[in-house]
């Protein structure tokens, strides 16, 4: 076989390589062709190195030709194999879904912005002036004693409410405003109903003084629970809180017996879901506001998740359980 028709039968680059070697290596065909010109009588010399440079010229050519051929053949075959074939059956993994907290108070979000409040967050960890003292939670109220609340060392705690937010964003802000305040809590509680972190979302609004009012208030809380529990009655009753004046807790007829009374409503027929008021003109003192009137509430998240998808027992949302969590796809 010529060397033309070596360098086309090369079936891949490793024979091409090893045709490269015998042709153009240092122990390959043409050094030791040059090296005759030595013994090659002086008139024939140019004769004999035109026609080896001629041979030579049209070797590395045919070389180069057949070097590019079988590369791109090489990475052709490369691209083949990795080809994905898109009929093959694949193994597909489950999609998440939101946890039921989250689901709750996205929604309980989405409610109050789309009534024109605003979203503010606060942080967790607090101090004693914007977790209780503003609060009109005066030094010796059992809520800052130590067994209810998380202290650190220097002073610090984390924060047993949202109500801080608030705090902070009355300091920061001049009224009118209406803002809300979702996010984790801490109380040291762990038991069948308690967990030590848990979801509170609080609302708050101020104004000039007549210009906000129970009645306000009223109507707020009453749209928002119909809007989020369908058709449920609601009622007000009076009660207490350090920061508000006057206070009222709030009830939905129970959502699993419809009123009748049943295990869970203990027989009353009502649920409990949220706490309510007038702020406490002491608070309003503590950042400062005069003449003006507002209205505030708290709510835990997972209550309302709980009654919303009729779910049990409090321990399910923290536990990672699959079969409650697949159902919130
Ligand atoms: C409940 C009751 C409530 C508030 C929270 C509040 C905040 C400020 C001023 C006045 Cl800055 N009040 N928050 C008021 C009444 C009730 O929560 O049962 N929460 C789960």
């Amino acid at each position: 076989m010529s060397w033309q028709e070596q360098i086309g039968a090369a079936c891949d680059l490793d024979a091409l390589e090893s045709i490269r070697v015998e042709l153009f290596g240092k122990k390959g065909y043409f050094p030791a062709q040059f090296a005759k010109m030595k013994s090659i009588p002086n008139e024939e010399k140019k004769a004999f190195a035109d026609g080896l440079n001629k041979e030579k010229a049209e070797l590395e050519a045919a070389f180069e030709a057949k070097k590019t051929a079988l590369e791109g053949a090489a990475l052709a075959a490369e691209i083949d194999k990795e080809r994905v074939d898109l009929s093959l059956f694949s193994h597909l993994e489950p999609a998440g879904a939101i946890h039921p907290i989250s689901h709750t108070m996205n929604e309980m979000i989405e409610y109050f912005t789309s009534m024109n409040f605003s979203l503010q967050t606060g942080p967790l960890v607090e101090d004693d002036f914007h977790n209780f003292e503003a609060l009109n939670l005066p030094q010796h109220h059992p809520a800052r004693e130590m067994q209810d609340t998380f202290y650190f060392k220097d002073e610090k705690l984390m924060r047993t409410h949202t109500s801080p937010v608030q705090i902070r964003y009355m300091k920061a802000m001049k009224p009118p405003f209406r803002m809300i305040a979702p996010g984790a809590v801490f109380r040291r509680d762990y038991d069948m109903t308690h967990t030590p972190m848990f979801h509170q979302i609080e609302g708050l609004v101020v104004d000039e003084a007549h210009k906000v009012s129970f009645a306000n208030l009223k109507y707020i809380l009453e749209h928002f629970l119909t809007h989020f529990f369908g058709d449920v009655k609601v009622r007000f009753r009076p009660s207490f809180f350090p920061f508000t004046e006057p206070s009222s807790e709030v009830d939905i007829s129970c959502v699993f017996c419809g009123g009748d009374g049943c295990r869970v409503c203990k027989q009353t027929g009502w649920i409990e879901v949220l706490g309510c008021g007038m702020v406490d003109p002491n608070v309003f003192k503590a950042v400062g506001y005069e003449n003006v009137s507002g209205y505030a509430f708290g709510m835990g998240i997972e209550r309302f998740a709980m009654l919303k998808h009729r779910i049990s027992d409090l321990r399910a949302m923290y536990e990672g359980d699959l079969d409650l969590l697949e159902q919130f796809k």
